[in-house]
């Protein structure tokens, strides 16, 4: 097996050297990050890997996908949601689809393919000790320019106080993340050091302040032109974040889909803590966490 990784060039910008037919999937089923790759994921908060999933693989995922994305899925509240809108929205209205926890509404899930691998590369990058803490599907709609994903850290919407907030969040491309279709954009280095920015939760309409029982959405506010980068994402291969990073993605101009199937890994400690509070990631969980805000 290949285990040549990117490698970094003379001016110490990152090189990549992949081919398309280029995968680390190992014989027994995982996947192997490289050093380089480690690395990164330490140094910018976050990482791309390349060629995670089979064509094949994506496509037998994707079948399950789109119920959620057609929203085909009954029985969800408010976990299918647009992220880019409020709750009072109709599901027709919606421009970034988000379906919360869909292994909960769709146990067939469970075990898949992106679990285990998603699993493997994230005790690679944070650990051994991690559990699935909870996955999520998005997508945002064609032609849907306000179908962006606000500025945040993951930190902003969890709850203080976990024994230690480790995470690996592992972003599938279920099909291609572009720069048109708004692929997720970072602040690199904005993790460190690991603290929260200041979230508000996003206005509606015409209001000044915000009010987290409308809305879901948090925003922060990174000034003009902040120095980001892009992470476009061809469908098989994923993006991973840590949760202080600084992140977002802009809005849908394009005639394409972009879907995306996310699942984020933290220490057992944390999940287990997170559940004693009650704290599933659900939105329709009633108990006020003491959030981070
Ligand atoms: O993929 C995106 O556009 C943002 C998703 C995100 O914020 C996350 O998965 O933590
Ligand atoms: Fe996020």
């Amino acid at each position: 097996m290949e285990r040549i990784g990117p490698i970094p060039s003379a001016d110490g910008k990152w090189v990549e050297e992949l081919t398309p037919a280029f995968s680390r999937r190992l014989q027994d089923g995982g996947y192997f990050v490289s050093a380089p790759d480690r690395e990164k994921f330490k140094s910018l908060g976050f990482v791309t890997l390349e060629n995670v999933l089979e064509e094949n693989e994506v496509r037998e995922i994707e079948t399950v996908y789109d119920l959620f994305a057609q929203g085909k899925i009954s029985g969800m509240g408010r976990d299918l949601c647009d992220m880019s809108g409020s709750y009072d929205d109709r599901f027709e209205d919606f421009s970034l689809i988000n379906a919360m926890l869909p292994r909960v509404y769709r146990p067939d899930l469970q075990g898949n393919i992106f679990e285990k691998i998603s699993a493997d590369i994230s005790r690679q990058l944070i650990g051994d000790d991690i559990a699935l803490d909870y996955d999520q599907f998005l997508s945002k709609k064609p032609c849907c320019p306000a179908a962006a994903f606000a500025w945040h850290q993951d930190m902003g919407y969890w709850p203080a106080g976990t024994p230690d907030t480790r995470t690996a969040t592992v972003s599938l491309a279920i099909t291609d993340a572009t720069l048109e279709n708004g692929c997720i954009r970072f602040l690199p280095g904005s993790h460190l050091p690991p603290k929260l920015w200041t979230h508000k939760p996003r206005p509606i309409g015409g209001e000044e302040d915000g009010n987290r029982k409308k809305s879901h959405t948090l925003v922060l506010d990174v000034g003009e032109n902040p120095e980001m980068v892009y992470q476009p994402v061809k469908r098989g291969s994923v993006t991973v974040h840590d949760e202080w990073v600084v992140h977002g993605s802009g809005g849908n101009p394009s005639p394409r889909w972009r879907k995306t199937y996310v699942i984020a890994y933290r220490s057992r400690e944390t999940v287990a803590y997170e559940r004693s509070i009650g704290f599933t990631h659900s939105h329709n969980d009633a108990a006020d966490f003491g959030f981070a805000q």
